[in-house]
This record gives structure tokens, C-alpha cells and sequence, in this order.
């Protein structure tokens, strides 16, 4: 008998007396999971936390492609709950690169304790309300069991990696990779022909060095993207002294503001200010570089004529840069609006296109048609290469939770529940599915917000409602369905007042995944005011969920 025949049959013979039985069970050990092993620790709970990866870090862990980076600055992508971690990490740039965020995750869960809780290498495949126990029980794909009352899932919103269905990737001769699932080991493209295909975040951060290292690379563009200049640096001694200094100001400033960090948000409209102020906001957002942009003005992601001035300042910067005006037209993003595809923040991005072992081919006008044993072949040419990398994204936002089978009471499964789009009440519990929470998931401001500061707040959020739950002597905890329908409702509402709907062709929207239904999954209204919302039902006595 093989070892994958014995853990099926493991699997099989296991009744639901065997599964170990433990007050909760989070899902996946990125930043969420981990912050929530921590703190559900702390009400006295028993915990098991199954991560599929290898090791802890989850998106950090996974995306270890050259030039993988975050870009909200370091000191505000980081957690708050231990100010002694805070005030001892050194941060070595202003935005942290995938390694050193591994190597704090690594830490933070030396620091507490936390890996003799986390099971790596272990997938949860199923999670199944018991209503008569009220317990869940989760299954694994290594055979493991377990039987809580609370489950909690922090499986990530881009952590399932999208492979285009491509016809004859299998006969490719060559190496082929996904960002998303790049080897621990690393890969060399030192002299080789290197494919990039696909120009979002991953890929404008990939592609300027797998341009220095490649004998060639070619980019295939299906939608350019805006991409802002990162202007990372080394951290500078000073302002690591004052952002320190000022810690308990800037956290509390994070948790009331739009984003969830520090970075600076012009109050005025675009309209109230003279054109050369326009221009000088839009310059000076250049040069602070990365996300900046997008708070230029308060109206950017509002009205459709200060999006075009600011989506025009970048046009004219890749003009600018970019030697080959027909390049820099094929570069120029047009046909959506700035910012309502997740905008990108790299170094070097647009200069690399001027490097004599670069092409750019366009994708939108010649399509690939196929994957060949030697490379690739557009409607118009074919491409010999040696590797071809897939900066392609995720099956985003619910993709991860979808893949498990989880059946709630009365046994209809989330992703029957989800067949139109993601329904939960504040983006955190799912009608239908007590006892079951979402860390950072669709309905909240999640990626739309500095993740770290998204998954603390809805970390403690919980952890004071299973408090309550628990002090009350109570079992079972739900979200009505009225609730979850008037949540519904009001991220639509937030949504429709911004431009994301008039823009729909993004991952926000699910528009990358095949089959998956359009719905705007992120809530827009803004963290500090998600926050107060959120806030407000826990102060109302939990309003709109039945606790029993
Ligand atoms: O993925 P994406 P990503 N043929 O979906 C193209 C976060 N992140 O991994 O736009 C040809 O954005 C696709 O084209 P189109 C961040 O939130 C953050 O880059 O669908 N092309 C697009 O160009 C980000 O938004 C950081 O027309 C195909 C690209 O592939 C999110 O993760 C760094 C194709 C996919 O872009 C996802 O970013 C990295 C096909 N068949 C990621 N299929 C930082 O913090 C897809 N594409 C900086």
C-alpha cells in the first residue's frame, strides 16, 4: 500500500470519535492565523492550527519570487499587540522585502511559543458542522482530526495561485513557474530566456531583475497596469528613532484611518485646487512613491475626471521614461480607471523596457494561443524560451476557504452558499455557519487596507466575542441572515459610490477567475469606519447574531 493509499484509508476509517477535541481550530498560519493562535491562547483555549505549506508565513512563505516586496512601509506592516516587538525589531528598509518579513513571522512565533500549536504540511480538507455537539469537525489531508467549537479560517485572500489554462503547458521543454508558488530553493535564469507573462504587482516587482539576470526576457502584456516607483531605501536611523517614539499615536492613527497605516491622505478634492497644484500634489505623490498616488486627492477613486488627470501624470512619467514611444504607448494603461485595478509599485519597472534583451509583446492584440514543447506562440509569432513564469495572480478572496469543504448547519456547503458571490455578515461570519469566522476576508476592508492592522482588528474582535461566548456559558453563535443581507447591501452601497464598479475587469471583481461570479468583495468604506461599525454590533450585544 502506498503512503497517499494509507492516509486515504486512514481517513476513511476515521469516525468522528477519534478527532482530538480542542476549543478552536484556525486555518492556515500566515500573519492572521498566527496572531489568532496567539490571542485565542490568551482566553485559556486549546488550539490547533493547520497550515498546508511547508512552513509558516503563508503569503510571505509562497511568494518568494525575485523582487517580492511589500508596499506599505515596514514599520506600519507590522503588528501592534506586542509593543516590546515593536520597539525591538529593526526594519532594514523602508519596505520590507519577502525574506525579512519571513524571517519577523519566524520570529514572532519563536517569541511566543507559537509552532508547538501549528501542524505544517497539513491541509485542512473538510470542516463540518455537528449541530447536536455543536462542534466542528475539520479533517486533513495527512489523515489528522480534530473536533472544536470554534473554527477560524486565515487562509489568505491571494494565496491560491492561478495558472491560465493554456493548451500544451505539459509539452513545454523547458521550466515553468508560478509566483505565487515559487520554489524555497530559488530559481536560476542566469543566460537563459525567460517568459514573463502577466504585468500585475507580482510581476512589474519580478520583472526589472529577471531582466538583469536573463540572457533575455520577454513580457507578455495582456492589460498594462499603473505602476508607481516603490522609492524604497534603506531605513533611515532617524526616522526609525521618531516612528518608535511615536508608536502608541501612529497605531491608534492606523486603526481610525482610511487604509489602516500612516501614509498621509489629502483632504482636498481635485476640483478645489488650481491645475499647477494638481500637477505639484500628483509630482510630490510620485517621488513619496508606491501607494501614494492613490490619496493625491480625495476624490481620485470618486470622480472620473481628477482619475484621468492623475492616470494622465503617470502616462506622461512612462513617456518620459521609456525610450521607444511605442513602447511607452503599449505600457500606458488605458481603458479603466487609475487605481481600480490594485495599482503596483516596483523599481525600475518602466526603465527596463529602454534594456536591448527586453520585449515587450502585446497579448490584448495577439493573443497566446498556445504553449509550445520550445516556448510560446502568439496569433502573431512564436517565442522560443527555457523558462516561462506565470505572474498570472490568485483565485482571490475566496478561493482559498473554497477549496475546503465546509458544510454548516442544515448541510449546505459555503461554496453552495457562495455559488453568487461571498455572503457574511461584516465580512466576518457567514449565516448559516456558526461558530465559523473569517480573518481579512471578502466584505471587509481586507486587501483594501494595510493587512496587518485589518487582521489584528478582526483577530481581537473575535477573540472578545468567543470571550463572551464562553463566559456566558453559551455554545453556539451565529450571524442572522437579515444581518448578513443589510451588510450585503451596505458594501454595495459604499462600493457604488466609488469608481471600482464602473471598472470591473480586476480580481476585486473575481474577472481573472473563469467561472467565478462578479461581485466587488472588498469593503471600501474605510477601516476606522469598519472599525466603529464592527465596534458597534459588540457594544449592542452582538447585534444582528443569535447567540445561544
Ligand atoms: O496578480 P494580478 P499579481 N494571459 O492578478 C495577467 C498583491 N501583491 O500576483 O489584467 C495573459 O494582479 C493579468 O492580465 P489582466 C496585490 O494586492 C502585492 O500580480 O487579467 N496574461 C495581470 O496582468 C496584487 O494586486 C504585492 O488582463 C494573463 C497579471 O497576469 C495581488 O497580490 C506584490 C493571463 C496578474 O496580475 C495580485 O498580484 C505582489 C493570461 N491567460 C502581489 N492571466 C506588494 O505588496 C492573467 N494574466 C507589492
Amino acid at each position: 500500500m502506498t503512503d497517499g493509499q494509507h492516509v486515504q484509508t486512514h481517513l476513511l476509517g476515521r469516525e468522528d470519535g477519534d478527532a482530538r477535541s480542542i476549543d478552536a481550530v484556525v486555518v492556515g498560519a500566515g500573519f492572521a492565523g498566527v496572531y489568532a493562535l496567539y490571542r485565542l491562547r490568551k482566553l485559556g483555549f486549546t488550539v490547533q492550527v493547520f497550515e498546508a505549506g511547508s512552513d509558516i508565513g503563508g503569503t510571505w512563505f509562497h511568494n518568494r519570487y525575485p523582487g517580492a516586496r511589500c508596499d506599505i512601509e515596514s514599520l506600519d506592516y507590522s503588528y501592534s499587540f506586542d509593543d516590546d516587538l515593536q520597539q525591538e525589531w529593526h526594519w532594514t528598509e523602508r519596505y520590507a522585502s519577502q525574506p525579512e518579513l519571513l524571517r519577523y513571522i519566524n520570529h514572532v512565533a519563536e517569541r511566543h511559543d507559537l509552532r508547538r500549536d501549528i501542524r505544517t504540511d497539513s491541509r485542512v480538507t473538510s470542516a463540518t458542522w455537528d449541530e447536536d455537539a455543536a462542534r466542528w469537525l475539520v479533517r486533513t489531508d495527512d489523515g489528522d482530526a480534530v473536533s472544536a467549537r470554534f473554527c477560524v479560517l486565515a487562509t489568505g485572500v491571494l494565496s491560491v495561485a492561478q495558472v491560465p489554462q493554456i493548451d500544451g503547458l505539459d509539452t513545454f521543454q523547458g521550466e515553468w513557474f508560478h509566483t505565487g508558488d515559487w520554489p524555497n530553493e530559488g530559481v536560476d535564469v542566469s543566460g537563459k530566456r525567460v517568459a514573463v507573462i502577466g504585468t500585475g504587482s507580482s510581476g512589474t516587482q519580478l520583472i526589472p531583475i529577471v531582466a538583469e539576470q536573463a540572457a533575455h526576457l520577454t513580457v507578455f502584456q495582456r492589460t498594462p497596469n499603473f505602476c508607481m516607483p516603490a522609492q524604497n531605501h534603506d531605513m533611515i536611523d532617524e526616522v526609525e528613532r521618531e516612528w518608535k517614539a511615536e508608536y502608541p499615536q501612529r497605531r491608534a492613527f492606523a486603526r481610525e484611518s482610511g487604509f489602516g497605516h500612516n501614509q498621509l491622505s489629502n483632504p482636498k478634492k481635485a476640483k478645489e485646487v488650481s491645475a499647477e497644484e494638481r500637477r505639484a500634489e500628483f509630482e510630490l505623490r510620485w517621488q513619496l512613491g508606491g501607494l501614494y498616488m492613490m490619496r493625491a486627492f480625495s476624490d481620485i477613486l470618486v470622480d472620473p475626471v481628477a482619475n484621468e488627470e492623475c492616470a494622465e501624470f503617470v502616462r506622461g512619467k512612462i513617456r518620459e521614461t521609456v525610450q521607444d514611444p511605442e513602447v511607452a504607448e503599449k505600457l500606458s494603461p488605458r481603458g479603466f480607471y487609475f487605481g481600480t485595478k490594485r495599482l503596483c509599485s516596483g523599481t525600475g519597472y518602466y526603465e527596463t523596457f529602454n534594456r536591448e534583451n527586453v520585449t515587450l509583446v502585446d497579448v490584448r492584440t495577439a493573443p497566446i494561443e498556445r504553449i509550445t514543447p520550445t516556448g510560446l506562440a502568439t496569433t502573431e509569432a512564436e517565442y522560443d524560451v527555457d523558462v516561462i513564469v506565470f505572474a498570472t495572480g490568485f483565485d482571490a478572496m475566496t478561493g482559498s476557504m473554497l477549496k475546503i469543504d465546509i458544510q454548516g448547519a442544515g448541510g449546505e456547503f459555503l461554496r453552495e452558499k457562495w455559488a453568487h458571490g461571498p455572503r457574511s455578515y461584516l465580512g466576518v461570519a457567514p449565516a448559516g455557519f456558526p461558530n465559523l469566522f473569517i480573518v481579512a476576508g471578502p466584505g471587509s476592508p481586507s486587501v483594501f487596507s494595510n493587512m496587518v492592522n485589518s487582521i489584528e482588528q478582526h483577530v481581537e474582535w473575535i477573540a472578545a466575542l468567543l470571550e463572551q461566548v464562553t463566559l456566558r456559558g453559551l455554545q453556539r453563535v451565529e450571524a442572522t441572515p437579515e444581518a448578513e443581507q443589510q451588510w450585503i447591501e451596505h458594501v454595495n452601497e459604499v462600493a457604488e459610490r466609488t469608481l471600482y464598479p464602473r471598472s470591473p475587469n480586476s480580481w476585486f471583481f473575481g474577472a481573472n477567475t473563469p467561472g467565478k461570479p462578479r461581485v466587488f468583495m472588498p469593503y471600501v468604506g474605510g477601516v476606522g469606519t469598519y472599525r466603529q461599525k464592527a465596534d458597534d454590533v459588540a457594544a449592542k450585544d452582538y447585534e444582528g447574531f443569535v447567540l445561544r
